[in-house]
């Protein structure tokens, strides 16, 4: 049976959850050891070398990444697809994906930082608030250019482009920011929500987000130390963050991605 190695509120992992629910194929889940620490059990570091989840085990056969998960699910269970038929369908449910999974998901983590983590308080939190509002709502009016009168975002059927998103829209609007009552793309979410693989999937993360009221406090004691990986540290200082970043680099409680053979670059 295929193993997922995973955290409730990845929405990496949700996006390749979804997608085996939705293709009905039995998966058994785990929780790798010092996730969120930058020392992730040697076990499941050997299957990802970036000691990030998801990590998939089929067999002899491991993979890292969510999309590239999605893609081997889909040419391994092409029984009820997720990807349209068209490669210029294909395309841009693709281009949909990356930006979720890239620009959406930066905001999302510095809210995370700000809310859960205590980076910053006061007037600078709300500054930084001020600056996610105003780029999610970018973000929003472009994914409802996408879904134009369309049901899902993916075509005719619910699939790809919907599941890959949709983590990403629920935990903004966990963040208070929600598409805008009454819009397209506020009747979209909570049509995609109803999916009965969404619906779980959504369900697991809501109980855990109830669990993570202290996690400021595994920052301090340094039990966690922020992965500022990729476009989360660019939104970080372009968004008004830098002093954050380089306080957090000196008190060791910010991390870049770890070199392949375990050693720091
Ligand atoms: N591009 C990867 C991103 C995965 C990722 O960023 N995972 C985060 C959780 S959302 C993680 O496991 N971080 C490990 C850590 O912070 O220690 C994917 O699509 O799977």
């Amino acid at each position: 049976m295929i193993q997922l190695h995973e955290h409730p509120l990845s929405p990496y992992a949700q996006k390749v959850k979804i997608a085996l629910r939705h293709k009905d194929i039995p998966f058994e889940l785990l929780r790798p050891e010092g996730l969120g620490s930058g020392a992730a059990a040697e076990a499941f570091a050997q299957g990802n070398p970036r000691r990030e989840v998801p990590l998939l085990v089929d067999g002899d056969c491991r993979i890292f990444d969510s999309t590239i998960m999605l893609d081997y699910l889909e040419e391994k269970h092409p029984e009820t697809p997720l990807m349209p038929e068209s490669p210029a369908a294909r395309a841009r449910v693709r281009m949909i994906e990356d930006v979720a999974d890239t620009h959406l998901e930066a905001v999302n983590w510095g809210l995370g930082e700000i809310r859960y983590f205590r980076r910053a308080e006061g007037d600078k939190a709300n500054a930084l608030r001020c600056q996610a509002r105003a780029q999610l709502d970018g973000f929003f009016t472009w994914l409802e250019s996408q879904l134009g009168d369309a049901e899902w975002m993916t075509g005719p059927l619910f699939g790809r482009a919907d599941l890959a998103v949709v983590p990403f829209l629920n935990a903004s609007r966990g963040f208070g920011f929600a598409p805008q009552a009454g819009g397209a793309l506020a009747a979209w979410l909570d049509r995609v929500n109803a999916v009965p693989a969404v619906a779980a999937t959504a369900a697991e993360a809501e109980t855990s987000i109830a669990s993570i009221g202290k996690a400021y406090r595994a920052v301090e004691s340094g039990g966690f130390r922020r992965h500022y990986r990729d476009h989360r540290l660019e939104w970080m200082i372009r968004s008004g963050g830098l002093d954050i970043v380089v306080q957090g680099l000196e008190r060791g409680d910010i991390r870049f991605t770890d070199g392949f053979d375990g050693g720091k670059d």
